[in-house]
């Protein structure tokens, strides 16, 4: 029988709700993977000092993972480096913070081959092989260069910026024609396959035989939409567990008389926190009334601290934080809370559900999992409001969100003070066309669509459920 053989550069199955510091990515792959009788390939998170490719293979609440370490050189030059200093900063558009760095490209290259050489005995004829993320773009190519003949799909978690910026990248065309040794690519939105396209098209004199397939490079690929989501079902209990019911009543406590607003996010430069930080300021200045009404909240895990500006944002954050306070704090109250702890994802659950509105405004991000899980986590009866970025690629499925331009700190400001005015019937109404969505393009949907489509949809896929 097929397996699915999922690879990404971090393997973390989550141990349950209680876990603590997982992203997006890993919350979804392993509830992808539980249901497919198959394997979840990648870096362990540890260094050693020279690479062996000796593998470590466990199983985790369902999920049988395969890592390997990488070399000291291999974290810096790949990871720290060209993923997170190069690809992920040009891909939020930040062209201001990526390093261009020969040694990065090539650390890349090396650590890719090193995934493919590990990974290429493992891989039975059947196999399909999935992909994940900027991390990995050859590693179809690095395969297919070892004979490896399967069907391989690539999923990118981040957006696919406009052609203009991708140019930017030296040996971008390199980069856009490791995409073509897949057979499936998938973006999180419309709007990033429509980039991608452009990008092929104008840059790479690519053809567009019919909508969904690109040739360039002498190879066709299809590609598509498939919009990430949650695992509402799960989520949906974790709401109704013992934790969340706790966690929710602390948050009560501590609101009482208040409305609470809430932020969740890794403390990442591009999730648009100093914006929203002066967006609350602002609102705090141009309302004198409402400040004894309201909380924010601000949970934000430090991430990615060996990467230098990482370290910065968080220094002007924490400025931020106390600027305000300071400004307009008394004795026995204080507007804003911001902390940089991980949570249990229960105690995360009776958090968005204490609180009357969800604060999610990144300046760009591939979907944003926290604007769904805020959703998913309301009141039925007496929901909270979304206040959501246009710049989330979440924005395209929750437009009953209030949508809102993340860089302008009045733009936040005038959604706070519409949210929390807002009437029970509109939040409501609202709510429930979010909701509806949430519930119905979960990541069950999303892994399915995907799936589909690598196995030549839905001719494979009762053989692959296991
Ligand atoms: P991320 O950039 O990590 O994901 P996001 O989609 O918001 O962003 O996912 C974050 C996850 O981490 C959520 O499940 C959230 O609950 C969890 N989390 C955040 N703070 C936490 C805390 N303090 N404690 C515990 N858990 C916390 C990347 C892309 C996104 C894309 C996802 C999935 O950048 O755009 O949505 O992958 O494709």
């Amino acid at each position: 029988m097929s397996r699915l053989i999922v690879v990404s550069n971090r393997v973390n199955p989550p141990t349950g709700a209680g876990e603590e510091s997982v992203g997006g990515l890993a919350m979804a792959l392993a509830a992808a993977l539980r249901q497919y009788s198959g394997l979840w390939f990648g870096w362990s998170g540890k260094t050693t000092p020279s690479f062996t490719g000796v593998l470590d293979v466990q199983t985790i609440d369902g999920v049988t993972a395969a890592v390997i370490d990488l070399e000291e050189a291999d974290v810096e030059e790949y990871y720290n480096g060209y993923a997170n200093k190069t690809l992920w900063p040009l891909f939020h558009y930040r062209t201001d913070l990526t390093a261009y760095d020969r040694a990065y490209g090539a650390g890349y290259q090396r650590v890719n081959k090193r995934f493919a050489e590990t990974l290429a005995p493992l891989i039975e004829p059947d196999d399909l092989i999935w992909v994940h993320d900027y991390h990995l773009i050859p590693l179809a190519r690095e395969l297919r260069a070892l004979g490896i003949k399967n069907r391989i799909g690539f999923f990118l978690h981040v957006p696919w910026p406009a052609h203009q910026v991708f140019t930017t990248l030296p040996g971008h065309s390199r980069l856009a024609e490791a995409m073509f040794d897949y057979d499936v690519v998938g973006f999180q939105t419309a709007e990033y396959c429509q980039a991608f396209e452009e990008y092929v098209l104008s840059e790479a004199s690519g053809e567009q035989p019919r909508p969904g397939q690109l040739q360039a490079f002498g190879r066709t690929l299809s590609v598509g939409a498939y919009p990430i989501g949650i695992d509402a079902p799960d989520f949906a209990r974790m709401v109704k567990s013992p934790r969340a019911r706790r966690m929710r009543n602390v948050m009560d406590a501590c609101t009482v008389f208040r409305h609470l607003i809430v932020g969740v996010d890794r403390l990442d430069y591009s999730k648009g926190l100093e914006e929203r930080f002066a967006g609350f300021e602002r609102y705090l200045a141009d309302n004198p009334d409402m400040r004894r009404e309201v909380l924010m909240l601000q949970i934000a895990p430090v991430s990615r601290e060996s990467v230098e500006a990482y370290q910065e944002i968080r220094g002007r954050l924490d400025g931020l934080s106390g600027r305000i306070n300071g400004e307009f704090a008394d004795i026995d109250w204080a507007p804003f809370r911001y902390v940089n702890r991980n949570y249990r994802r229960d105690e995360l659950a009776g958090i968005y559900r204490a609180a009357r509105v969800g604060l999610v405004t990144p300046l760009r991000d591939g979907m944003n999992l926290v604007a769904k899980e805020y959703v998913a986590a309301q009141d039925p009866d007496d929901p909270g409001v979304l206040i959501l970025s246009r710049f989330a690629g979440a924005a395209r499925q929750l437009d009953e969100a209030l949508l809102v331009n993340p860089n302008s700190p009045e733009e936040i400001a005038d959604a706070l003070g519409r949210a929390l005015t807002m009437g029970k019937p509109e939040r409501i109404r609202r709510w429930r066309a979010l909701f509806d969505n949430v519930e119905r393009e979960d990541v069950t949907a999303w892994r399915d669509s995907f799936v589909d489509a690598l196995a030549g949809v839905g001719t494979r896929r009762a053989a692959l459920a296991g």
